[in-house]
């Protein structure tokens, strides 16, 4: 097998897009990887891509036999680039490995092992035992974001955190007088949309459904239907069809965790608006954080985006629950905030939560969009 150091400028070029193209159907792939195949072929004009695929929504077909399919005969003696090592199991399809076999390809490129212990590196020994070359290359930050959810849930029994606020410079993420303020510029928010779409679900609190009356959809042109599913912790059932994420329910998935025993008018409510009530572990009143995390993960969601409040952020970073926060920066120059009334984050952006680390800083519009990682020891 090759290792990363006799990369070459071409393989790293095809993997990249490979890789662009796993980003497509994140989110959408249920509790299989968003997965992406690129078949390159030599042929009189150069290298060429006679075909490619992404897993598909819901997580079948892999991403492997469509593109092949697509490149036909094309395919033997050409090179495949996988974003993930190829899978070595039956399941409702033969191994992936296997068609690429059968389909007659000289060399496999791949960008990250497959954890899942059906293939955990018998993907490549099988290809390597039918005499086919395998090129294993470090796909680095790029191939573990587009499967960040997959690999937590693939190493435990917890999906995998983001946290996401708006915030002025000083930390100010609201005011509590008037709840939510306007920090963010546009283009954070549509970045906060195409990030939502990426998630298998968004998570809020009680108070922030009450006193933002948000929607949590992704309302991207042309991306309407890749919402994910919201869920709202209210322990004490009190949401009403007064708000709209209970009202908007019958077209976006919402679940609530809440008490499991709550009014039967409420359960009635809630059914009207076909939202899942999922009876919650109580904890001191509120709903206990692990145990939701690991029911989520239960039903299959693997990577989770919450976006309020400044109460539950702080709840989860105390019971380390975090992977990743992402922090829009705006309201520049100043919020129009009174000092006594506003709402303050427990970090600000220059000073990232005990453990973390600023490792991206991109510029969106007016804003500033950090990404924060735990820092590995
Ligand atoms: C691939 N290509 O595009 C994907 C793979 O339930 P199954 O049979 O679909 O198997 C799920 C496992 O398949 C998943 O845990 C991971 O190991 C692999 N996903 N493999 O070769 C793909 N999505
Ligand atoms: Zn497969």
């Amino acid at each position: 097998m090759n290792s990363s150091c006799d990369e070459n400028i071409s393989d790293r070029r095809f993997l990249d897009a490979a890789l662009r193209l796993a980003r497509k159907h994140q989110g959408l792939t249920g509790t299989n990887p968003s997965v992406a195949c690129v078949i390159v072929a030599d042929l009189d004009i150069g290298q060429v891509i006679v075909g490619s695929a992404v897993t598909a929504r819901g997580g079948r077909p892999h991403a492997e036999p469509p593109a092949l399919e697509e490149a036909g005969e094309l395919a033997r003696g050409a090179t495949a680039y996988v974003t993930l090592e190829p899978c070595a199991h039956h399941g409702k399809t033969p191994p992936c490995a296997q068609t690429l076999i059968d389909a007659g390809v000289k060399r496999v490129v791949t960008a990250i092992m497959d954890p899942d212990n059906r293939v955990n590196g018998r993907g490549h020994a099988m290809l390597l035992e039918a005499g086919v070359e395998v090129t294993e290359m470090d796909g680095g930050e790029a191939a573990n974001r587009v499967i960040q959810g997959y690999l937590k849930a693939r190493s435990g029994i917890l999906p995998f955190v983001t946290l996401k606020l708006a915030m002025d410079p000083n930390g100010i993420i609201g005011c509590s007088k008037t709840g939510n303020l306007k920090i963010s510029c546009k283009e954070s928010m549509q970045q906060t949309h195409l990030a939502r779409a990426r998630h298998d679900a968004i998570l809020v609190g009680r108070g922030t459904a009450m006193a933002d009356d948000p929607m949590l959809t992704c309302r991207l042109p042309g991306m309407h239907h890749r919402s994910p599913v919201r869920v709202v912790l209210d322990s004490k059932c009190q949401l009403t069809d007064a708000y709209l994420l209970v009202s908007t329910a019958p077209d976006v998935p919402t679940w609530i965790f809440g008490s499991p025993t709550p009014p039967e008018s409420w359960e009635a409510m809630v059914a009207k608006y076909r939202i899942q009530h999922i009876p919650a572990e109580i904890d001191d009143g509120h709903v206990a954080l692990p145990e939701m995390f690991e029911d989520l993960a239960a039903r299959g969601i693997q990577s989770v985006m919450v976006e309020g409040g400044a109460k539950l952020a702080d709840s989860l970073l105390k019971d380390d629950l975090v992977d990743e926060i992402i922090v829009h920066v705006g309201g520049k120059p100043e919020l129009p905030v009174e000092k006594d009334e506003a709402v303050r984050a427990t970090f600000t952006p220059e000073n990232p939560p005990e453990g973390f680390e600023i490792v991206q800083t991109l510029k969106f519009g007016h804003d500033v969009s950090l990404r924060m990682r735990k820092r590995v020891e």
